[in-house]
Parts: C-alpha cells; structure tokens; sequence
C-alpha cells in the first residue's frame, strides 16, 4: 500500500487548495482546522466533514470552485432532481488531466489508437460525451463524436466507419442490440471488439446479455460529474472489478459516515487530488460498492479497485420495510430465460400495502407461445425476483418493445406513491 506519509501528503495539498474556498474555509475552521498542515494522519483526514450535492446548491453555481472563474475554461452539471443543476469547472490543466485519465483507462480496457470510437454518449452539459471524446483523442484513436440517439444513423455509421468501439449507457448499448438485429444487419458486417459503457448501474446479467448479442467485450466504466466526469474508475480487459485512477482518493463509509475496512459494502466517498478548478473533499457518491487495495493480476494495475456500483442509496426503494433495488429485481429477470432485459418497477400503495409490479418484455418467440406457457413464465420469473429480493411482486408480462427504450441513462422505476 502506498506510505500513508506519502497518501497524506497529497491530501494535504487538496486541503490546502480547498481551503481557498470561503464556504470549506468556515466548515474547517468550526473544526478548528485553518490549516492543511492541521492534517497529519489520515485519521485526522478522516475527521473532515463530509460535501455532499447539498453543499453544491447552496453554492450554486460558482461558489465552490477554487479558482476565479476568469482561470475556468469548462463548465459541465448534472441535472438534478429539483430544480437548478450542480455546476463543475475545469481549469486548461483539469481539461488536460481528465483527458489523460480517460486515455489511460481506455488502455486498460484494450482500447489502442488504432481503434474507431462512436461516442453515443450525450455531448453537453453532461460529461458523458465530451470526457469519452478527449480521452479518445489523447489516445489517438479516431473519434465519431454522434451523441446519444438517432438510432438507424448510430448503426449505419457503425457499419460505414467500421467503428471498432461502441462508448454508450449499458441500456442505450441494449436498444442498439436489438435495432440491429431488426435491421437486419448481421455482426459480420460490423467491426465492434469493444463496449465502454456506464453511466447507470448494471448486471452481470446485462453484460452476458449485450456480449453475446454485440459480440464483443463489455467494459465498465465508472464517473460522476461532481469528481470529474468518466474515467474516475474503469475495468481493465480482465473484468475483475473497476481501478480506480490515482487521482481520486476513495473511501467506503458506513451508514453513521465511519469508515469501512476493505471488502464491505457501504457508500463510495471520492476526495480529488491534483483537481485545480474544483477540488472536492470527501464527497458522498451515493453510489453503493465495496473496496480493495493491491495490485491486478491482469494489468499491473497497482492501487483501490471497487467492485460494480450495483445500486445507488438513492434508487433503493421500501417495500412494506424491505430494501429493493432495480439491480435485484434485473438479476431475478435475466435468470429467466425467454424475457427481454427490458424492464420497469411500478410501485403503488393499495390501501395501506406497498405493491410491487414488474413489467417484463417477453421475447417475440415466448410471446407466440400458447397462454399457458406464458402463464408458467411469469410464474418462474416471479419466483426467481422473489427469491431475491425476500417480498412477493406482481409480474406483468407485456409485448414485445413496449417498454420505452432509452438513448442515456434508462428510467427503471415508477414510484406512484410519491407526490
Ligand atoms: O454518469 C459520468 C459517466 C459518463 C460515467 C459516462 C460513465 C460513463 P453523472 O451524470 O454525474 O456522471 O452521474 C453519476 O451515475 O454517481 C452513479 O450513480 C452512476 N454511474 C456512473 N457510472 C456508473 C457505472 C456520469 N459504471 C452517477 N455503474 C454515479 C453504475 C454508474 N453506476
């Protein structure tokens, strides 16, 4: 493991950056802390306070950023739930790092400059476009800048451009699959080797499915705007967890906020290191995984690896006091066979009772099958989601493609007891 000496030292120059910040100068120093020099150890590290997206919009949109705004040359946000967005701001060197970042993930994955990437992810505030873009072109590779949807025009250049690599959301990769394969277009036609897909939690599930339907290798790749965009974590070609690049410190902490050893489960907490515009200081994900230290068998790669985000705090859902996440109920569907991954949860409350609804896709040759085999199939992924998640659901069976598909992060759940 890295000297802790040498972890705190870095550390200490993130605090020291940060406490240029009016808003994180005054949370320190009701901490006693005026100084970066206060930070010895990582347990007085640990003492920080934590910043979550609250801390963002109190300082919307500018008040966080440790550089004059004159100093930033980018801005991306990330669209919140409520109302005004959360804003981040690069510096030319920040723009500079998360390219080098990206490109270097990209080479763990297997992706050379040699290759043809279709960037699907949007291109806009969000950072899913234009992170994949610069990481690209830092590696050399030939860049197709698309943006998400206009699906036919996504599969013709795929075809003309021999694109080689596919950048999108796991779910947006899935309608991909399934146009295709309407369109007639066969895998021979195509190049495809690689997928680089995240931005939304999946399954192993969902990579088997998308693997096999693509023909390629399927990677994850990990990021959120607030600590820099894509690239903060990505899997090497071994597939054994996600590395977490150099420049971001992580930490798992428990529900009360301590922190976790290695291996357990909890909330993924990132404090940036060498991040110049907007330094970030133990910021709450919200994203769920587990953590370990060492060095990949596969790549070499020497440092924290995280398992897959399989679900955020936010997406868990309580049904008559049981935890549910949509990854669950996912998993419970793709062990099923004659279903399409295409899914959504209704959640209404009838009476005083919580009920769960899962509307799955059959298959288009399940759906010609005589009633009583559907009958049966919806019995069997029933019992299947069931035994996951520990509480009964009701499962719908519906058509073929009737399920909205979606061109960036996919929409899984509707919760008819709010609001
Ligand atoms: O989604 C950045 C990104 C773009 C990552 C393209 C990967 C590829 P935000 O819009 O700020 O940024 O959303 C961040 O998305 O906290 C997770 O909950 C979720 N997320 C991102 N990547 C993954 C992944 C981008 N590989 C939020 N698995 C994060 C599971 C993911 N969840």
């Amino acid at each position: 493991m890295l000297q802790e000496e040498e972890m705190v030292k870095e550390l200490r120059e993130t605090v020291a950056r940060i406490l240029r910040v009016p808003y994180y100068q005054k949370r320190l120093g009701e901490l006693g802390i005026t100084q970066a020099e206060d930070i010895q150890s990582l347990k007085d590290f640990q003492r920080l306070p934590l910043t979550s997206k609250e801390d963002l919009r109190l300082n919307y949109p500018f008040g966080l950023m440790a550089e004059p705004v004159d100093n930033l040359v980018r801005v991306h946000a990330s669209s919140g739930t409520t109302g005004k967005p959360t804003v981040v701001g690069y510096t030319r060197k920040d723009v500079q790092l998360w390219a080098e970042i990206v490109a270097n993930g990209l080479r763990l994955a297997g992706v050379t400059s040699k290759d043809v990437v279709q960037v699907a992810y949007g291109y806009g505030l969000f950072t899913g476009g234009m992170g994949l873009h610069y990481g690209c072109e830092e590696l050399g590779a030939l860049v197709v800048p698309i943006s998400g949807g206009n699906t036919q025009r996504q599969l013709m250049l795929m075809k003309d451009f021999g694109t080689t690599v596919l950048a999108c959301t796991p779910s947006y990769a899935l309608y991909l699959a399934e146009s295709l394969e309407e369109t007639g277009i066969s895998r021979d036609e195509l190049r495809l080797r690689i997928g680089i897909f995240g931005a939304e939690p999946w399954t192993e599930g969902m990579r088997e499915e998308i693997e096999s339907r693509l023909g390629i290798k399927a990677i994850d790749i990990y990021g959120l705007s607030e600590i820099m965009g894509p690239g903060v974590a990505i899997e090497c070609e071994g597939q054994h967890g996600l590395h977490i690049d150099p420049h971001f410190y992580p930490e798992v902490l428990d529900e009360n906020g301590s922190p976790l050893p290695e291996g357990k489960k909890g909330e993924l907490v990132f404090t940036t290191l060498e991040k110049e515009g907007f330094p970030v200081l133990r910021y709450r994900t919200k994203d769920l995984t587990t953590l370990r230290y060492g060095k990949c068998e596969h790549c070499g790669h020497e440092g924290w690896t995280m398992d897959r985000v399989s679900a955020r705090v936010d997406d868990m859902l309580i049904i008559r006091g049981v935890n549910v996440f949509p990854s669950q109920v996912e998993e419970g569907i793709l062990a099923v066979g004659g279903l399409e991954p295409h899914y959504l949860l209704v959640v209404e409350r009838v009476g005083t009772l919580d009920q769960l609804e899962v509307w799955v896709e059959v298959n288009t040759a399940s759906f010609l099958d005589e009633v009583r085999e559907l009958e049966n199939l919806q019995e069997r992924v029933k019992r299947s989601i069931e035994d996951i998640i520990g509480i009964s659901v009701r499962v719908r069976l519906v058509e073929p493609k009737s399920i909205p598909r979606s061109e960036g992060k996919a929409k899984r759940v509707i919760d008819k007891r709010k609001g």
